[in-house]
């Protein structure tokens, strides 16, 4: 595995040179933020990014994430042109070598949360999601989402929840199948590895179609498109948030076609209600060791980051995506993978006495 850490560009306050004194970080994940969704991507745009990137000492090893105009999930009647415009995109970091791209296919909204600031015991701070309060928020009314990256204004947003109100699981499905069919052949043609990142949080909000969930939907994803460049953005936190999601078992029944991993903590709060937590198995409700070891059994070779982290020592910044919790969520998840290894050295001389 590659161990990995995503930067937000020149304004986020984590530097590159911060990234670089992470023990057992080699690589960034990073975007272009000034193009606009849908566009494409300029080359020169890209090799600059690439350069900045590896004057600092690392690799630029996954785009997170070239995001999917609405136009393309809700099967619009302008959805060829930015399909082309996608695979100009991928063409354009292919030239870059660069290997793995992100993206999601969640209308509308991407990740979805109902504070960001929810005090922990400990006197920390993380990102939280409840039923409750989510249920009572109204997309396009006076909401304002928790650290969204807003792409629309509020005024087209309510426009464009409405207009998804017909479109049901199945027409998103077959929307993602007709994008499939024109970008894995481009990504095949540029050495990338396209990686789906699953629904977060894996169920329907605001009564928009949800799509990427479960063990069953994954399955149906990958053969949609029969091609090892068509994977995945296996991200244990999204999908451990429901519990009927065995996160250490999609590990291993999917590693062949993970690129990507995003490893976080959850801690189930009740039906469809969770908090964010720190990295540590015993921090939370889902197995993180056991998640590492599968990947580390699987023979793991792609990409991982460690995802949000808390907010602590009074740091402030970005929810999620502060320095010094994610720093600590590399560093266990490395120190896992040492000890893996260690072990698994041991057991072979062992046999080979
Ligand atoms: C949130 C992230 C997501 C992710 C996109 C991938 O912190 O995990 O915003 O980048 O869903 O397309």
């Amino acid at each position: 595995m590659q161990m990995t850490f995503r930067w937000y560009g020149e304004d986020d306050p984590v530097s590159l040179s911060y990234i670089r004194q992470i023990p057992g970080v080699t690589g960034i994940v990073s975007a272009i933020y000034d193009v606009p969704v849908g566009e494409v991507w300029p080359r020169e745009k890209i090799e600059r990014l690439l350069e900045r990137v590896q004057q600092a000492g690392l690799n630029l090893s996954v785009i997170e994430s070239v995001p999917v105009h609405e136009e393309i999930k809700k099967g619009g009647r302008e959805r060829d042109r930015y399909i082309e415009n996608y695979q100009k995109t991928l063409e354009n970091l292919g030239a870059c070598s660069i290997p793995c791209v992100c993206y999601n296919f969640m209308p509308v909204f991407d990740w979805t949360r109902s504070g960001l600031a929810h005090p922990l015991p400990d006197g920390s701070t993380t990102l939280i999601y409840e039923k409750e309060a989510v249920d009572k928020m109204k997309p396009g009314g006076d909401l304002s989402l928790p650290g969204w990256d807003a792409s629309y204004k509020k005024e087209e947003l309510q426009a464009l929840v409405e207009e998804y109100r017909n479109l049901t699981e199945e027409d998103l499905w077959g929307n993602l199948a007709y994008f499939l069919n024109k970008i894995i052949p481009t990504a095949e043609r540029a050495n990338i590895n396209m990686a789906i990142h699953p629904d977060d949080p894996p169920w329907s909000v605001f009564g928009l179609p949800r799509i990427i969930k479960d063990e069953a939907s994954i399955e149906r994803l990958l053969a949609l498109y029969d091609s090892p460049r068509n994977g995945l953005t296996l991200c244990c936190g999204s999908l451990g948030a429901d519990a009927g999601n065995d996160t250490v078992g999609l590990v291993r029944r999917f590693a062949h076609r993970i690129h990507f991993a995003h490893i976080r903590n959850v801690k189930l709060l009740g039906e469809q209600s969770f908090c964010e937590v720190a990295h540590p198995t015993a921090c939370g409700s889902l197995d993180i060791a056991g998640v590492m070891k599968a990947y580390y059994e699987a023979g793991f070779t792609g990409f991982i980051r460690p995802d949000h982290g808390r907010m602590i020592w009074d740091e402030a910044g970005r929810p999620g995506y502060g320095l010094y919790d994610r720093a600590l969520g590399a560093s266990y998840l490395c120190g896992l993978w040492e000890g893996f290894s260690r072990s698994g050295l041991q057991q072979k001389e062992k046999g080979e006495e």
